[in-house]
C-alpha cells in the first residue's frame, strides 16, 4: 500500500480528477486509486468518509486529506519543488495566473464540450462565449512560450503542473475537432501522445459507465 491515494470519478468524465491523476503519474509516484460512481446512487456513500463536500479528486497522504484539483497540483509543487512550477520566480507567477485562470473560468467551453474520452471525433457547433474561451485558451498558452524554460515541448518549456490543469480542454479539443491555430495544435498532438494521457485515455474507453448529460 502507498502513502498516497487518490480518490477519482469515472475516468471517461471526471476532468478534475484527470488533472492530479495525469500529474500523479508524470511524477511517477506509487498510488492507490480509489474509484467513486459520478452520479449515481452510490456516490454520496463513497465519498461520506472525505471532507470534499462530495466532489473528486481528493488525495489522502498518510493523516493529510487534500481536496480540489489545483490545491492537490500545488501540494505535489511544494514536496517536490524541482518539478512543477518553473523555477523563475517570474514564471512560476504567470504559471499560477494561468492555472487559476484555468480553474475559474472557461465556462462555456466546460458546458457545451463536456470531457469525454470515448465520444468519436467530430465537430459541434460553438456558441460565441464558446469561441471566445477557445481564443483565450490558445492565447494562454501562446503567452506561457514567452516564459519558456528547458525543453520547447510544454506550455513552460519543461512539463508542468499547468500542462495537467490543461489536459482536459487538450482531450476537448481533440474529441470536439476545435479549429485551433498551428501551435496550440501541435501541442494539442503532444499532450495526447504522453504516457499518462494514453493510459487514462484507455482506461476511460474501457468503462461502460454512460452520464446522458456529459454526452453531446
Ligand atoms: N473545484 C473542484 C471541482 C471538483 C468537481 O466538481 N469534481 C466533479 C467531478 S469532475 C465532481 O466531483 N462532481 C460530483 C458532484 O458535483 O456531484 C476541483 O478543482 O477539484
Amino acid at each position: 500500500m502507498s502513502d498516497f491515494t487518490l480518490v477519482i470519478g469515472n475516468k471517461n468524465y471526471s476532468s478534475w480528477s484527470l488533472r492530479a491523476w495525469l500529474w500523479m503519474k508524470h511524477i511517477g509516484l506509487d498510488f492507490d486509486e480509489v474509484p467513486v460512481a459520478l452520479d449515481t446512487e452510490a456516490m454520496a456513500g463513497q465519498l461520506e468518509p472525505y471532507f470534499s463536500n462530495e466532489k473528486v479528486p481528493v488525495l489522502l497522504h498518510n493523516d493529510l486529506e487534500i481536496w480540489d484539483s489545483l490545491a492537490i497540483l500545488e501540494y505535489f509543487a511544494d514536496l517536490f519543488p524541482e518539478q512543477g512550477l518553473p523555477g523563475a520566480s517570474g514564471a512560476r507567477a504567470v504559471a499560477r495566473s494561468i492555472c487559476t485562470e484555468m480553474h475559474s473560468s472557461f465556462v462555456a467551453l466546460r458546458n457545451e464540450l463536456p470531457m469525454n474520452c470515448r465520444r468519436e471525433p467530430s465537430p459541434l457547433l460553438l456558441s460565441d462565449a464558446c469561441i471566445a474561451d477557445i481564443d483565450r485558451i490558445q492565447a494562454l498558452w501562446h503567452y506561457a512560450g514567452k516564459f519558456s524554460e528547458g525543453d520547447d515541448d510544454w506550455l513552460f518549456g519543461n512539463f508542468s503542473i499547468v500542462d495537467a490543469m490543461y489536459a482536459p480542454v487538450v482531450l476537448r479539443f481533440h474529441r470536439y475537432q476545435v479549429v485551433l491555430n498551428e501551435c496550440a495544435y501541435g501541442y494539442v498532438n503532444r499532450l495526447l501522445d504522453h504516457p499518462a494521457m494514453i493510459e487514462w485515455v484507455a482506461a476511460a474507453r474501457a468503462e461502460t459507465a454512460i452520464i446522458l448529460q456529459e454526452e453531446r
